[in-house]
């Protein structure tokens, strides 16, 4: 494998985790070896920015900046289009250094890079729709709009679950209204950031537009902090922890900087009798178990109804049976590792603290080892059964954990899936229409997302993406989110031969 990635990654002789325009050739920080989570194989190195590359790169961000605000948003937009078409280009190599990295199933490691080209193609759409409000003027021949500007240089740090996408997300939007982006990802998948980057900033190059991308890899106690404390990062975008996140949202508050916050889900799907059965163990199925339990939007909590909950459970435990873990590049396998041995850690402890909380683990639950794959982090996703909801069933654990609740009510059943701290995603299975818009009102799901008959994890990018409470309230993506990436100026033009004044006010010199 070792050389796999070496040859698709195209970067032979550059380990290079900085740019700033150009591919550094010699960073400060330190040398990082990438191993892949399929078998522990070596797959890469990279050496990450010390402080001053990061002072180089900021200066270099901010004079890009200077350029970039003089294209027109469409012209903007046809740099985004021609990055897209490269990404299509690219998509399987992509993919796989995705999945070589974080251990995704190959048809999940392509779903990352066609999410960057759907959102590419959103991008392109919305450089032209940069919509502003006019408003009625309570003054003779005057005219009052709002315009959204950009708002400079701006941070977007990554996780290591959507490696790029989510990078794309913000960027890409951000990039059209004028922003121009430094990108830190998790120091967990550095080698699909540096690939990404050398794929769009070539076709940057090609075409004859100022570098609007920069990349610095490192640490979030360095790096990270260095963005988040920074006056002159206007914008922070930061998917991550919870309680990371709540000292991102600090540190940038302080200094009156905007963040973006996207933290933890503990997503909860509640299947009523009245849900069409083999849709709702799809969708069940998939949520809680694509990507090894290590998405945001992962299912992590089935609330049943009493009068189905022996015969769901039954065929839940078959379809479990069935799904296929190992190695995530071969065809068949559905569920690939967990992305280190810390991850596996958490999901043992996990599964301790749910027994001593009373829960019956019926499926799963424990390490396993693969067959010429003894050094990759398998587990085998575990089903809960819980008899009420307890400490361990309100925090995130990333890694397949679904903890089943028992519910008479839809009341109830709604209770208990908003009595955690964080809000992301959720969904209702069932054919009810009352049920399904009870589920949807003011006194239902209290999350970001809401899905009916469809799983808790797989968002289209049209929408806007992210959630409430512990969650962080952040949106990315989709809808109008690309007004967070902007500064609102509310204008007055006078265009007549008098000056009156607003409110009646009367002022003669
Ligand atoms: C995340 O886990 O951080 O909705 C993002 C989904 C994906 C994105 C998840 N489209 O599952």
């Amino acid at each position: 494998m070792r050389k796999r990635i070496k040859e698709e990654l195209g970067l032979k002789d550059l380990n290079s985790g900085v740019f700033d325009g150009e591919w550094v050739s010699n960073p400060k920080g330190k040398k990082y070896d990438l191993f892949s989570p399929i078998d522990g194989e070596f797959i890469g190195s990279v050496v990450t920015a010390s402080k001053e590359d990061y002072e180089n790169v900021v200066r270099k961000a901010e004079k890009a900046y200077e350029k970039w605000i003089s294209y027109t948003p469409p012209k903007r937009g046809e740099l985004i289009r021609l990055i897209g078409e490269e990404l299509r280009r690219n998509k399987e190599k992509l993919g796989r250094i995705v999945s070589l990295e974080t251990g995704k199933t190959v048809v999940e490691g392509e779903g990352e890079i066609q999410e960057m080209i759907d959102i590419a193609d959103f991008a392109v759409g919305l450089s032209r729709q940069l919509y502003g409000f006019e408003m009625a003027s309570e003054r003779f021949e005057h005219r009052m709009y709002e315009q959204y500007l950009p708002l400079g240089v701006i941070g977007v740090v990554t996780s290591f679950n959507f490696p790029s996408s989510v990078f794309s997300w913000n960027s890409f939007i951000a990039a059209v209204t004028g922003d121009v982006v430094i990108w830190k990802p998790s120091s967990k998948a550095p080698l699909t950031a540096v690939a990404v980057m050398k794929v769009i900033t070539e076709v940057i190059k090609k075409n004859n537009y100022p570098q609007i991308f920069f990349l610095l890899t490192g640490g979030g106690s360095e790096i990270g902090n260095a963005l988040t404390e920074d006056p002159r990062i206007k914008l922070i975008s930061f998917t991550g922890s919870v309680a990371a996140g709540r000292r991102v949202s600090e540190a940038v508050a302080r200094r009156f900087g905007r963040v973006i916050l996207e933290l933890g889900g503990n997503n909860g799907s509640i299947v009523t009798s009245k849900a069409d059965i083999n849709i709702a163990l799809k969708g069940i199925a998939f949520g809680a178990l694509a990507t090894a339990g290590q998405r945001c939007t992962t299912t992590r909590r089935l609330i049943l109804q009493d009068e189905i909950y022996e015969t769901f459970m039954k065929k839940l435990k078959e379809v479990y049976e069935n799904v296929k873990v190992g190695n995530p590049l071969e065809e068949g396998v559905l569920v690939g590792p967990l992305i280190d041995e810390d991850a596996v850690r958490d999901f043992e402890n996990a599964i301790e603290q749910a027994k001593k909380q009373g829960g019956k683990v019926t499926f799963g639950g424990e390490r396993i080892k693969i067959m010429g794959l003894e050094n990759g982090f398998y587990v085998k996703p575990a089903i809960v059964e819980m008899p009420a909801v307890t400490p361990i069933t309100c925090e995130e654990t990333f890694a397949p954990i679904l903890y089943v609740f028992r519910y008479k009510t839809l009341d109830e059943a709604i209770r208990i899936h908003n009595a955690v701290p964080q809000g992301l995603s959720s969904s209702i299975f069932t054919t009810d229409l009352r049920e399904e818009e009870t589920f949807l009102s003011a006194r239902g799901s209290d999350c970001g997302l809401a899905n009916v008959n469809t799983a808790t994890a797989g968002a289209e990018i049209g929408g806007a993406f992210g959630g409430e409470k512990d969650t962080g309230g952040g949106r990315e993506s989709g809808s109008d989110v690309w007004k967070l990436y902007c500064r609102r100026q509310t204008v007055t033009i006078n265009w007549g031969k008098d000056i009156p004044l607003s409110q009646g006010v009367r002022f003669e010199i």
